[in-house]
């Protein structure tokens, strides 16, 4: 490759969070006259340094299309794009490159295994298995090929705290369930699901295992052959990077046999009007120019996470939790939903007598942004009687005077709401 005109340095390589802080611009800014206290880390990412300028290299110095072109930014762009491809593979752990396909989000890639594996495996009959706790992302896509294919869509269900109920999911497996579809951290309530042994429960009944790693990419450790999972899916944007690219892991053995999705350039090695030849994985499911400037974000953006000590990160946003669930106790009006033992550091709640998106508006004006609503979780919400939660969820990033500041100014406003 040619040489950049400048390399791309970040600041932290260890966990130490005031490093970390300065990588991220965007956290500096005031919102309302107020500075910014940003918790809507489920809903999306902000950007460390790192990635912006990783995007802005590409379209200065970079930019030309991939796997087309002789000339040189050609070659380099594509080299490029590959390179980001094994840094998602070694991100993932996942056995091989071809296995690593990218998409426009976890939207797309579940959609994807939905229309190529789902639609063309399935028949009348055949059950896909998900649960209470899903976002709609990983319900729609499979009542759309149940209704193609005539196959069931069984729901297991969750108790009170938000945890899927393993003894019931595993009653509802049977010779008839061809896929299972979990999140492995539920995004409304911030469950962190037993995917392990799900995984495990389900091919014992020899289905395919597609997991939601939208809320989990950047939050647990991650290595989809110790988990052995046969599809994994996430988004660039809730890992810290650009929104409008994200991943799907599959087993090659599966990706191999399934048929591609959608038809265009890069994805065929010979066309005619008579027959076309499909490309080999993982441009099989690659059609068209895809997002290139999102894959070397990403891949700027899983270089970044994984310079840092994981295990560090964890614990930290572990803590952010257990503070916010401590602040939480001390406010007698506040209910928590979901308090499931394994909890990402996701506090979801109500107060009573209180609409969330008056709560989120007013703590909006002290500069805090958090998301309220049913989270595109429209099933778990009324499956708890709810319409919506406020929601607080927290990344690497923030502190625990951020958290205080959150429950300070919950109290601050609540006689406004409670007026
Ligand atoms: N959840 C939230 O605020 P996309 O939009 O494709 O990047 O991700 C969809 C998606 C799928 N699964 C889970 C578990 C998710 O949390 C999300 C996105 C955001 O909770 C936006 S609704």
């Amino acid at each position: 490759m040619s040489s950049a005109p400048s390399e791309i340095t970040s600041a932290s390589t260890t966990f130490d969070i005031a490093a970390i802080r300065r990588d991220f611009p965007l956290l500096d800014r005031s919102v309302n006259g107020k500075p910014l206290v940003y918790a809507d880390n489920a809903a999306t990412t902000q950007k460390p340094n790192v990635v912006i300028e990783r995007i802005k290299r590409y379209y200065e110095y970079e930019n030309s299309n991939i796997h087309r072109g002789v000339h040189t930014l050609s070659e380099d762009a594509t080299e490029a794009y590959e390179i980001a491809r094994s840094c998602v593979k070694q991100f993932l752990n996942a056995a091989h490159e071809s296995e690593v396909i990218f998409t426009s989000g976890t939207t797309e890639s579940i959609n994807l295994v939905a229309q190529s594996y789902a639609r063309t495996n399935l028949v009348a009959g055949d059950e896909i298995l998900v649960s209470e706790l899903e976002h709609h992302a990983n319900i729609v896509p499979w009542q759309m090929v149940c209704q193609q294919t005539g196959a069931i869509l069984k729901v297991a269900p969750i108790n009170d705290a938000g945890e899927i109920i393993l003894e019931a999911f595993a009653e509802l497996l049977s010779a008839r369930t061809r896929i299972v579809a979990v999140g492995h951290i539920s995004n409304a309530l911030g469950t962190v699901n037993p995917v392990e042994r799900i995984i495990e429960l389900a091919h014992e009944v020899g289905a395919v295992v597609l997991i939601d790693g939208a809320q989990a990419s950047i939050h647990t450790p991650m290595d989809v052959q110790a988990l052995d999972c046969d599809f994994y899916a996430f988004s660039g944007h809730k890992a810290l990077g650009p929104t409008g690219v994200g991943v799907l892991y599959g087993r090659a053995s599966l990706l191999e046999a399934m048929p591609p999705w959608q038809g265009g350039g890069d994805m065929i090695k010979v066309v005619t009007f008579e027959h076309t030849e499909y490309n080999t994985l993982p441009y099989k499911f690659e059609a068209g120019t895809p997002n290139i400037a999102g894959g070397l974000g990403l891949a700027a953006a899983l270089e970044y996470f994984m310079a840092l000590d994981i295990t560090a990160v964890m614990a930290h946003e572990h803590a952010l939790l257990n503070c916010a669930i401590a602040r939480a106790a001390s406010i007698p009006q506040l209910q928590l939903v979901g308090t499931a033992a394994d909890k990402a550091a996701v506090v979801s709640f109500n107060i009573e007598g209180v609409h969330p998106h008056d709560l989120g508006t007013l703590l909006d004006q002290q500069g805090i942004a958090i998301r309220t609503g049913h989270h595109c979780a429209m099933p778990v919400m009324s499956r708890l009687g709810l319409s919506g939660t406020a929601r607080a969820s927290f990344a690497l990033y923030n502190t625990e005077d951020e958290v205080h500041a959150v429950f300070d100014a919950i109290e601050k406003v609540l006689p406004m709401l409670l007026d």
